[in-house]
């Protein structure tokens, strides 16, 4: 039986990924030992010579930025960050870094997300929303802190030894997340509340907003491994198609879960008079769509052998998945 068809295989490969995901960021987000005057022991993490963040503002802070990091989540991105890394013969270590730097960025956006001043949203993976629990000027700053720490991670010599490689990523995720990427598709979507969207409209939106970053996730792996182009391109096409499927079902999960079952709030498209695929095509051609979608992404992976077979079924979970 291939990972496709046993989704225990897949769901434990995931958990691998989780677990050591989240031990690293919970020691990246520790709060620091003060171990003499001015020198901090902060995990491995890089620090600026000299830094002395064990003041209280910066204990405040990291538990801000634990309760959203480590608040669980499905850990997508981080999982294909380490499938794409196992293609090329990329360390566990460096995956993990990686995964972490952009999973804190896709924290970061899910807090800003929920502030009063976008989606105004009071629960996240079943909890209360940072800025209930810790007030906003917490939740932007915790924000922030998160954003910026992550390009920090992918800095350090740890990541990679060589310079090159590490300015490459940082370059690919900083395209990824910033107004060429998930700002960008944000601010569209914050714009387009109450229009009259086209489906190529809703697609360019949805690819910037949500793709992006999918697509730089699986991208890291090929960095980091000095891979051809075109596999770092196949890639992304695999992402992408995955990504709009992906949000296809959150959509639909929108219209069709429910808060207990998702951990959030559901039917806020609509409340918020937000265009989306579900919306514009229906919910049986939206879900066909995503099939179709899943397909098509799968068929980009065919230059890779086995090794991308969890890669494949992540493809078949997401359309598939309840939360
Ligand atoms: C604030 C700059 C900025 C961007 C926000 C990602 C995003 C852009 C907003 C999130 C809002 C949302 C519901 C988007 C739809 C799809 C999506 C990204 C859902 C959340 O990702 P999951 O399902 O979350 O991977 P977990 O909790 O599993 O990590």
């Amino acid at each position: 039986m291939n990972m496709a068809q046993n989704p225990t295989a897949l769901q434990d490969a995931i958990q691998k990924v989780a677990s050591s995901l989240e031990e690293r960021m919970g020691q990246l987000l520790s709060v620091p030992e003060r171990t003499s005057s001015t020198v901090i022991s902060m995990g491995t993490a890089p620090k600026p010579e000299g830094a002395d963040s064990h003041v209280r503002g910066a204990d405040t802070i990291l538990e801000a930025m634990r309760y959203s990091a480590l608040s669980g989540g499905k850990r997508l991105r981080p999982f294909l960050t380490a499938c794409s890394a196992s293609l090329f013969g990329v360390s566990w270590e460096a995956a993990i870094e990686a995964a972490a730097a952009i999973e804190f960025i896709h924290t970061y956006s899910l807090i800003h997300d929920d502030l009063p001043a976008m989606d105004n949203d009071d629960l996240r993976r079943g909890k209360p929303t940072l800025h209930k629990a810790f007030g906003e000027a917490a939740a932007i700053l915790a924000g922030d802190g998160l954003l910026t720490y992550a390009f920090q991670i992918l800095a350090s010599p740890k990541i990679h030894p060589d310079a090159a490689v590490r300015c490459d990523l940082i370059n690919a995720l900083a395209v990824a997340s910033g107004c060429w990427g998930m700002v960008g598709g944000q601010m569209m979507d914050l714009e387009a509340e109450n229009e009259t969207l086209s489906v190529d409209e809703i697609i360019r939106l949805q690819r910037l907003k949500t793709g992006e970053l999918f697509a730089v996730s699986c991208e890291a792996g090929a960095i980091l491994g000095k891979a051809p182009g075109m596999m770092r391109n196949l890639l992304r096409a695999y992402a992408h198609d995955m990504g709009l499927a992906f949000q296809i079902t959150d959509d639909l999960l929108d219209v069709e879960g429910t808060r207990t079952e998702t951990g959030k709030n559901v039917n806020k498209d609509k409340i918020a008079g937000k265009a989306t695929l579900v919306s514009v095509m229906g919910v049986e051609r939206a879900r066909e769509h995503s099939q179709i979608l899943i397909q098509q992404a799968i068929s980009h992976l065919s230059v890779f052998d086995k090794k991308a077979d969890n890669l494949r079924a992540l493809a078949e979970f997401v359309i598939s998945r309840k939360v």
